[in-house]
């Protein structure tokens, strides 16, 4: 009888063939499975020869060449599928078996997932993998959330397949049941508010600034080297340097600016607000995108709605206030989603690590930064940090950018370019260092129409005003 895989693979469009390979790099025997065979077929033909694989077209065989206690990692489109592989896998399965859910899935189905395997004597991961396709095959950031003692069983595999950065690899238990799809979800919220901010940088050195695709490139290539060392950053460049071969226009000036979205960064801000959590920046980033979708609306709306029209008119003095407004924007834009995954943590029990969760972020994924560091080391220092602001890091740094993100802001509007993000964090930023805000009369205007209240500053108690009667207050 052939050896048994130490691990499964059921999915293998680009993200499960990816992980099977990198695992089988690693001198694991892997089982690989795929609803439509002739996928795994071409899976093997194309890679069979790099490791030691075990194909199977029919789910039983597929679970028969596994060793036990089984563990199955599902790369599956998210939603349906999903479920509809567990409910294949489950009966075929004994009791303490593991299915690792390693696509991007909503983290309430996987907290209901989990509920549903743990019925039927099953363990159930949910694991976020960020990285694409590359980091799949040559070292993800791996978020790995459910059972601790099942994380302990396939550890050792994703350590060994995760992306290494000072000797250190990108995974860790996140926390138990849907935490690890939990933090890929603000991760990839985060990505959302990182490509924003970069956006409107570009935007700003386009229209603002007055510089050309192939200049603005080399600014990012140049920030690359600084505080904003990021992949993003880095991408930024080379995509801003790219030569359309059609045209001989720089490839961004003829791509549409429509962009795309899958939903992540809309399940983050959902969160957000039921949380009770601010997060602009993610939340600014999700409606940006929608209204660059509108874009025959905004075709007809150009010639009717006034509005200044940006100047063009080369001046590069802007260009460090602009690096500066970005990374102060930046720092606001984690600060709110590392705020958001604190709320999560204390609301579900998760007991979420936060330094952890910028350490493997640090290389593999797509937010892979130097400035995660500077992330771990203030949770290394303050575990229970209400904001990252307060750190005394980030005070200085967004101090020290603030006067540059002031004017970029009143450029921009001055000229109408808008800067949702930019400008957002700002006013978060000055909310959030205000001692006292104007919610003093939102909270009289609702007393006012629905007698629901205030508290006062100088008495204990809530009370109620009678506005429309006879004026007094009573102790409600
Ligand atoms: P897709 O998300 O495109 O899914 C394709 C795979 O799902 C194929 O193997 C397909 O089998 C299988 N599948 C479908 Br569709 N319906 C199924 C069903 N009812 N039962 C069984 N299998 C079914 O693949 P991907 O781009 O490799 O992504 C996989 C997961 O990883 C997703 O959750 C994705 O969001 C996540 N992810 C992707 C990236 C990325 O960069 N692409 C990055 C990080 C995470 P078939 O061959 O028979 O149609």
């Amino acid at each position: 009888m052939a050896e048994k895989s130490r691990i499964g693979v059921t999915g293998l469009a680009v993200m499960g063939a990816n992980l099977a390979r990198n695992i089988a790099s690693r001198g694991v025997p892997v089982a690989v499975h795929n609803r439509t065979y002739a996928k795994t077929e071409q899976f093997m033909a194309d890679y069979g020869a790099e490791g030691d694989f075990t194909a199977s077209e029919s789910v039983k065989d597929f679970v028969d060449s596994l060793e036990t206690p089984r563990k199955i990692i599902v790369m599956v489109k998210a939603g349906k599928p999903v479920d509809g592989v567990i409910e294949e896998l489950t009966p075929l399965l004994d009791e303490g078996d593991i299915i690792i859910d390693a696509g991007n899935s909503h983290f309430p189905d996987t907290v209901r997932r989990t509920a549903e395997c743990e019925a039927n004597g099953l363990r159930f991961m949910g694991v976020g993998v960020s990285g694409g396709e590359e980091g799949a095959l040559l070292g993800p950031s791996i978020m790995p959330g459910g059972d601790p003692a099942a994380y302990e069983e396939v550890r050792e595999i994703f350590e060994s397949i995760a992306a290494v950065v000072d000797g250190t690899p990108c995974v860790t238990h996140v926390g138990p049941g849907g935490a690890g799809h939990y933090v890929k979800m603000v991760h990839n919220g985060i990505e959302y508010a990182d490509i924003q901010l970069i956006a409107e940088a570009y935007d700003l050195l386009t229209n603002v600034v007055g510089l050309d695709a192939p200049a603005v490139g080399k600014i990012f290539e140049e920030w690359n080297t600084g505080d904003l060392d990021s992949f993003l950053i880095e991408i930024t460049g080379k995509v801003l340097a790219k030569t359309d071969a059609r045209t001989g226009r720089p490839l961004v000036d003829v791509i549409v600016d429509q962009a795309g979205q899958k939903g992540t960064g809309t399940w983050t801000a959902i969160d957000a607000l039921q949380l009770g959590i601010p997060l602009t920046g993610i939340t600014e980033a999700v409606f940006a995108r929608g209204l660059s979708a509108l874009r025959s609306e905004r075709k007809a709306a150009a010639g009717v709605l006034a509005g200044p029209t940006p100047s063009k008119e080369v001046d590069e003095s802007l260009v460090e206030d602009i690096r500066l407004a970005l990374y102060a924007s930046k720092v606001v834009a984690y600060a709110q989603g590392f705020a958001q995954m604190r709320a999560a943590s204390v609301e579900n029990g998760w007991d979420l690590k936060l330094g952890e969760m910028a350490t493997i972020w640090r290389g593999g994924c797509i937010i892979r930064a130097r400035f995660l560091n500077r992330i771990r080391e203030a949770y290394d220092e303050h575990p229970d940090l209400d904001n990252l602001l307060m750190v005394p890091y980030f005070t200085e740094a967004v101090a020290n950018a603030q006067d540059a993100w002031r004017r970029v802001i009143v450029k921009a509007t001055e000229q109408g370019v808008p800067i949702p993000a930019f400008s957002s964090s700002l006013s978060y930023y000055d909310g959030y260092r205000r001692e006292r805000g104007p919610a003093n009369l939102i909270q009289g205007l609702r007393d006012f129409f629905g007698a629901h209240t205030y508290k006062r500053i100088d008495a204990e108690g809530s009370f109620h005003t009678r506005w429309a009667q006879d004026g007094t207050e009573v102790e409600a």
